[in-house]
């Protein structure tokens, strides 16, 4: 793809491959140095600082004019309009314990969101890539989501804060959906899981009190399969400008329309979905 947002998708898969092989092959070796971050489960492991660094020294060199926000502390703003979004390790609790469920997620985004998106994915070497308005990509094959019009056979993935605090109104939510869809999986990666509800191995993907490095390259690639992707009351997920934007607590509810529109009304306060056990 020669259009701008193919050339940043292209530069995106490349990032997220070289920073993939680094780490893999780094925690061969074992997890390197662990610290805490947020909670005592936030986790950083020195595979996700090394990582962070690769990304900011290729860009610095590549695309100097870019910005860069990572998970792991880079903050730089650019001159070009396009800001690299990235999480060196997405799901690194499961890196840290040896878990094949971990991707490196890179996002080049202007001021309206992702433009273009990569996840690679180590232990199954697969990279998933979008460009927006463009499509989404695996290996060579074009990506659609699933959808149908109903919620009792769809797979449903979720995940949990890091922050006990909020586990409770996570885990109340769940007693709501689990009974009526056909089951739920919690893998670990919300990066992973958007690009498995664009690759169809997901039918919807929910979570809240997640950062925007989390989703911003999975959210495009699910939105380019066919998916919507948004906060829990139906608004664009928040892009990170915590200046401009209301802070909707890190929601992303992805899913095919139908769905979306079926989950989504677990989310509305006065829905019936909520009384409906
Ligand atoms: C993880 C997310 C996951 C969430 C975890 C954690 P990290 O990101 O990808 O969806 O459930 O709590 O936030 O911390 O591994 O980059």
């Amino acid at each position: 793809m020669k259009s701008p947002e193919g050339v940043l998708m292209n530069f995106a898969a490349l990032i997220a491959i070289r920073v993939g092989h680094q780490v893999s092959a780094g925690r061969r070796h074992g997890p390197g140095i662990i610290q805490t971050k947020s909670t005592p489960t936030d986790m950083v492991t020195e595979w996700d600082t090394r990582g962070e660094q690769i990304i900011h020294s290729i860009l610095s060199k590549e695309r100097p004019d870019d910005g860069l926000w990572g998970e792991e502390g880079s903050r730089s703003t650019g001159t070009s309009g396009i800001t690299w979004v990235v999480d060196p390790i997405d799901g690194t609790t499961n890196f840290m314990y040896g878990i094949p469920a971990f991707a490196i997620s890179i996002a080049a985004c202007d001021d309206r969101g992702p433009v273009a998106g990569a996840v690679y994915v180590p232990p199954s070497r697969e990279l998933f890539v979008a460009a927006r308005g463009q499509g989404a990509w695996l290996k060579g094959r074009r990506l659609t989501c699933n959808d149908a019009d109903s919620l009792d056979q769809a797979l449903v993935a979720t995940g949990f804060s890091y922050a006990s605090s909020h586990r409770h109104t996570q885990i109340v939510r769940l007693t709501h959906i689990v009974p009526q869809i056909r089951d739920i999986r919690r893998i670990g990666s919300a990066a992973i899981d958007l690009c498995y509800v664009a690759a169809g191995r997901l039918d919807a993907y929910f979570e809240d009190h997640l950062q925007p490095w989390d989703y911003m390259a999975g959210m495009l690639i699910a939105q380019e399969s066919g998916a919507l992707c948004t906060n829990f009351t139906g608004g664009r997920p928040n892009l990170g400008n915590i200046a401009t934007e209301p802070d909707d607590l890190g929601q992303i509810l992805a899913a095919g329309p139908q769905r979306h529109r079926q989950l989504g009304s677990f989310f509305n306060p006065d829905s019936t979905a909520l009384s409906a056990n």
